[in-house]
């Protein structure tokens, strides 16, 4: 496409590179280091338009909308798995893969959501265990008959309510034999889509009934070392604009008060609302949080991670904080317009090169300019930062990891389109 970059041009490249952070203080080997032991949890969503594998193959309600008709989209769990291998092996690193409770893997199907357990996710664990892929988890809250009235578990009805309570029950003990079989908690993210499309008259009682229902699904004990268990909010979604029931402020209580582990996605807040704003206010109470790195825009919450200003302050917040080790990365994105498998491998990409330009911040010579009172300098310094050489030291770390740089991995997936993709019909 581009003209890819030799490798002799690149290792010149990084030694200038390298040269010019140092300078600065800034040690690109560390940075390089530690960008590899960066895992981040891939969503498995990207590879079927959140379809799933219990028959519908789209998504129904919940809020949620994947728009585009690219062909090519996975059918059964087996062209999902080849797909992600496809687009794993083009992106550096190892990180994690994130199912969702409706990609279960039965071969006849036929298992609702109130009876899903471990053995029907045994083939993706073998699957993960032979290539070393922790397994991260979310129960399934839409795409389903039950979820139909808008509502699961702040549903004021009975029967739903329990249907619900019974899934996300079942889907910890499916999260804990993951983390058990593979030797990783696996974390198992709570989002439910319930809201209003119109102004509700009584947001209170539906309120109380979701703190309920979630102590109820929390109730067994289950070791942190197995699956921890995590909450999502949002702001509003399609049909349910004027009331969330699970919004930031409810699951910010929540997570606090019961110990969860909070999930902030970045498209689930005001327009100007920035999380990464948010990362500092909230550590010092919870000590982690997980992130859902996407991109909204207008009405659509998750588009394919680029390296855009959002992205790149998150990264810049964890590494100035140093908080690293308490924030729990995952991608959530969904795009039916273009292909699946490169969707995949520029949203990963993006969200480490966001990664990489935080690693090699001055953070040092930035602290110490703030601390001095002089703010000119701290920002001209970040203003001298937009235009050092870190592609170098991208594309260093792509050769090291055994990927191309440049985009030279178009041509993979322009072949597996050709010869895989264009054949589903
Ligand atoms: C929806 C939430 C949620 C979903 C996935 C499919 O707005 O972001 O994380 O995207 O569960
Ligand atoms: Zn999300």
């Amino acid at each position: 496409m581009f003209t890819e970059p030799t490798e002799q041009q690149i290792d010149e490249a990084y030694r200038n590179a390298r040269d010019r952070y140092a300078a600065i203080g800034v040690d690109t080997e560390d940075a390089l280091r530690r960008l590899g032991k960066i895992p981040i949890s891939i969503n498995c969503w990207q590879g079927d338009d959140v379809g799933g594998f219990e028959g519908a193959g789209e998504i129904t309600g919940g809020g949620i909308m994947a728009t585009g008709t690219y062909p090519g989209k996975a059918r059964t769990p087996e062209e999902l798995r080849q797909d992600f291998e496809t687009a794993y092996a083009l992106i550096p690193g190892d990180h994690r893969f994130n199912l969702h409770a409706m990609y279960l893997d039965t071969g006849a199907g036929g298992v609702d959501r109130d009876a899903i357990d471990p053995e029907h996710f045994r083939e993706w664990i073998d699957w993960a265990r032979e290539r070393r892929l922790p397994l991260d988890f979310n129960p399934t809250f839409f795409s389903h008959p039950l979820s139909d009235g808008g509502f699961t578990l702040a549903s004021k009805n009975e029967k739903i309510r329990s249907f619900w309570i019974e899934h996300g029950k079942r889907s910890r003990r499916v999260a804990a034999a993951m983390g058990r079989a593979l030797n990783s908690p696996s974390l198992n993210n709570f989002w439910i889509p319930d809201g209003y499309k119109d102004e509700p008259v009584d947001r209170r009682r539906h309120r109380e009934i979701l703190v309920h229902s979630l102590d109820e699904v929390f109730s067994e004990q289950i070791p942190e070392t197995e699956t921890i268990d995590a909450v999502e909010s949002k702001l509003f979604g399609i049909a349910s604009e004027s009331h969330v029931t699970g919004s930031h402020d409810f699951y910010l209580g929540y997570a606090i008060s019961r110990g969860k582990l909070l999930t902030m996605d970045a498209g689930h807040y005001h327009p100007t609302e920035s999380i990464a704003e948010k990362i500092t206010a909230i550590l010092p109470f919870t000590g982690r949080l997980m992130l859902h790195l996407s991109r909204p825009v207008r009405w659509d919450s998750d588009h394919v991670v680029i390296l855009d200003d959002p992205t790149k302050a998150i990264f810049r917040e964890i590494g100035c904080s140093d908080a690293w080790d308490k924030v729990y990365l995952a991608v959530d994105f969904f795009d039916a317009s273009i292909n699946r498998i490169a969707a995949w491998v520029i949203g990963l990409r993006s969200t480490q090169k966001a990664a990489l330009l935080s690693l090699l911040l001055p953070v040092e010579l930035l602290r110490r300019a703030e601390e001095a009172g002089d703010y000119t300098t701290r920002l001209a310094l970040q203003q001298e930062l937009t235009t050092m050489p870190f592609g170098a030291v991208w594309d260093t770390f792509c050769l090291r990891k055994g990927v191309s740089p440049g985009t030279a991995w178009m041509q993979v997936v322009r072949d597996y389109e050709k010869k895989i993709l264009k054949t589903r019909t």
